[in-house]
């Protein structure tokens, strides 16, 4: 269906070698615990990075193995299980359906999503803490450890609670607090008590198997430090290099629990591997279970491992994990770990237990058919080098602004054009009447291709994004400035312009095919639809057919062309921050409730619901904010919005329009002479049509009334408010 022409590979005449040396990929992504959902966080930070790469790889025909599963074990579960009431293999069997179903309709695109609950990864975990057994990798150590005498069972960390040396909050955890955010251990509790039983707490005594990250030092240095410098993403390098500098300790790699992978060694009854020593093994099981060349990924040397994880995991992949490889023998090293940092939401960092995150199973449902629009603002967005914030304003304004201003408008427009002026075929090439500008774009587009290659090949996945767009952006300015439909009004007078806007239109179409090519490893849906509307097969998407501007074949008739994206509206913005805020005060209501007595509970029923606290601000982030005294010159109602208020204000240096939500607690003829206190440098903001900008402070009662924060007395309009 299209005219494949092989490009030369300019990477190797740039002499960037890509992965010439490799056969094999192997590609990891973290394996999310099965203790919730996933939230765009859990995305953006690993699993659609990993995605965009295996797409790219696969696009390039290279042979891939892309494999991830849920991490069934560990403390996560256990303390879910009991929080939920249900037994942890009901959490696990809840939970991985959740998420498998999630990544799976947000477009994840793994060769396999595996479990470590599966027999396969018990017999391949325990075979590999065999070895290392066998092998006297091993020390054994004893230790003291919190011991619940009625229920006849250590204790981990979590499962202590106490009171809060902090906050005060009686129902603390050993490892943390949840109230006030702080990382605690067990010593640290007042008055440590069991979270399973009322029963007595005591210390005993317990042995364990440690494996002694100290002796790998030399290897990590040689191996990380002095071998990854310049080829590893700078966060992580420097989170490994710090680890590696302040030493290593032995690390204990069992666990007393009933919940997990039985240690297969004599004297370990009651004990199970320690869920960061069976976890990363999962890679392994995922890929045995795979395929039965599994051993080609995991022990040829000419396999490229790659791991793509958040920054939290970064030891565990970088250090233990690749030390435990090293001691077994016989496997590969990973490559790369390109780690993503956090993303944060409206500005607080993401909590699952005070509910502040965008989940991906609820986005699914709030829009539904658009992944696509999700998985651009995550990667346009994504937290590569730094921690960043996701916001439903930006995400409006990037869809609405990029992906439907620039990208889909090109490819609408090209496909009109070319139904209205070149009977809905593709158009011929003359080249006696190709003008620089043609030249050009060809150019562009060849460079496009290698420009968005090497981008993917060193993982800077935002920066290929923006130069797909780019090339749309160029395409744009390449048809506005031709106007094929006003050369389309000379026709009559001088019939040889068809020439002209064929050519026009026929570079706009081979580029729109390049287009789909390029944005298929980020928004596959979206390069689906574009191969439908150009009646072209996938094998169009190969990677060696970008650069072309022979793709579609002169007379092809092309479909009607579909709406690619959708705008996101105002309203569609405002519900999901709303729905932020009342997550948040619900599950804030929750916790006040599990976390007392039930007398206690009906007792303070009647108390006032405090908002959680914010993170902690610098002066001068309190200094961006430029507070001003005004005055209410006019108040009316906003219709069809029961909530709003037009307010004009007068600021003393300017009279501003600001909307606010107080439309519920003032009646407008009541408000005119007020004074209030604005927030003035806030961007403007339209709502239902008007332009509001900046917004008035008002203190919030626990009844949920509202009052005007103004001076007591009479104030200057235009004075600071510090
Ligand atoms: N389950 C931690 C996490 O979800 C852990 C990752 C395991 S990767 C082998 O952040
Ligand atoms: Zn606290």
């Amino acid at each position: 269906m299209y005219c494949a022409v092989s490009v030369k590979n300019l990477s190797v005449l740039l002499n960037l070698q890509p992965d010439m040396d490799f056969k094999r990929y192997l590609i990891t992504a973290a394996l999310p615990y099965a203790n919730g959902p996933v939230h765009i966080g859990h995305l953006a930070g690993c699993y659609l990075p990993a995605d965009i790469y295996a797409r790219y790889q696969r696009a390039q025909k290279r042979d891939v193995k892309f494999v991830c599963g849920s991490d069934e074990h560990g403390v996560p579960i256990t303390i879910r299980a009991m929080k939920e009431g249900i037994t942890p293999q009901d959490v696990v069997d809840k939970y991985n359906a959740i998420i498998a179903d999630s990544f799976a309709q947000m477009g994840i695109s793994f060769d396999i999503y595996s479990r470590t609950s599966s027999a396969l990864h018990r017999e391949t975990s325990q075979a590999f803490f065999k070895k290392l057994y066998d092998d006297g990798v091993f020390e054994t150590r004893e230790s003291e450890q919190y011991f619940d005498e009625e229920k006849q069972t250590f204790l981990a960390d979590r499962y202590i609670v106490g009171t809060c040396p902090v906050c005060s909050n009686d129902n603390a955890y050993g490892d943390q607090c949840e109230k006030c955010g702080s990382s605690l251990s067990p010593e640290q509790l007042i008055n440590p008590r069991s979270a399973l039983s009322s029963g007595p707490l005591v210390k005993r005594t317990t042995t364990h198997w440690y494996f002694p990250l100290d002796k790998y030092e030399p290897f990590l240095k040689e191996w990380i430090v002095e071998g990854k410098k310049d080829q590893w993403k700078p966060n992580v390098y420097g989170q490994c290099k710090s680890w590696i500098d302040s030493g290593l300790q032995p690390r204990a790699m069992t666990r007393d629990s009933n919940w997990g992978v039985p240690v297969p060694v004599p004297g370990a009854d009651g004990k199970v591997l320690y869920v960061w020593f069976d976890a990363p093994i999962g890679y392994i099981s995922a890929t045995r279970e795979l395929t039965a060349q599994w051993s080609d990924y995991w022990c040829k040397e000419d396999t490229k491992l790659v791991h793509f994880i958040g920054k939290d995991n970064i030891v565990f992949h970088c250090i233990i994990f690749p030390s435990m490889l090293k001691a077994h023998g016989g496997y590969v090293l990973p490559d790369n770990v390109p780690a993503n940092e956090f993303l944060n939401i409206e500005g607080q960092k993401v909590s699952t237990s005070r509910n502040w995150a965008v989940w991906v199973d609820e986005y699914v449902k709030d829009f539904p058919d658009q992944q696509d629009m999700l998985r651009y603002v995550l990667c346009a967005n994504a937290p590569e080098s730094k921690d960043n914030d996701f916001t439903w304003k930006d995400f409006q304004d990037r869809i609405n602004n990029e992906l439907v201003s620039v990208f889909g408008n090109f490819v609408n427009r090209a496909f009109v054009l070319m139904h209205k002026l070149c009977n809905g075929c593709v158009p011929a090439l003359h080249t006696d009447v190709m003008d620089a500008a043609d030249h050009a774009l060809i150019a562009d587009i060849k460079a496009a291709k290698q420009d968005v290659e090497n981008c993917l090949e060193s993982y800077k996945f935002r920066d290929g994004l923006y130069a797909v767009v780019d090339l749309a952006r160029k395409a744009n300015k390449y048809m506005q400035d031709k106007e094929p439909w006003i050369v389309a009004k000379q026709l009559a007078a001088d019939p040889e312009k068809q020439k002209l806007i064929d050519n026009c239109l026929h570079l706009c179409l081979q580029l729109t095919a390049n287009l789909a090519i390029l944005v298929n490893p980020f928004l596959p849906f979206t390069a689906k639809k574009m191969c439908h509307m150009m009646k072209v097969v996938d094998r169009m998407l190969d990677w060696e057919n970008a650069g072309s501007t022979d793709l579609l074949k002169v007379n092809y008739p092309l479909r009607a062309p579909e709406l690619l994206f959708r705008k996101v509206e105002d309203a569609e913005v405002a519900a999901q921050v709303e729905k932020l805020h009342n997550n948040l005060k619900n599950a804030a209501k929750a916790m006040e409730q599990t976390t007392q007595q039930p007398e206690q509970a009906a007792a303070e029923s009647a108390a006032p619901q405090y908002l959680p606290a914010k993170p902690e601000i610098t002066i001068d982030d309190f200094a961006k904010i430029d507070l001003r005294v005004a005055t209410i010159l006019h108040a009316e109602k906003v219709e069809k919005a029961d909530k709003l208020l037009k307010l004009e204000l007068d600021l003393g240096y300017e009279k501003r329009t600001v909307l606010s939500g107080i439309a519920m607690h003032y009646k407008p003829e009541d408000i005119i002479g007020k004074q209030v206190t604005v927030v003035a440098n806030l961007a403007p903001r339209k709502m239902r049509g008007i332009e509001s900008h900046g917004m008035i402070l008002m203190a919030q009662n626990m009844d949920g009334s509202l009052i005007f924060v103004a001076p007591p007395v009479a104030a200057d309009n235009g004075g600071e408010v510090r």
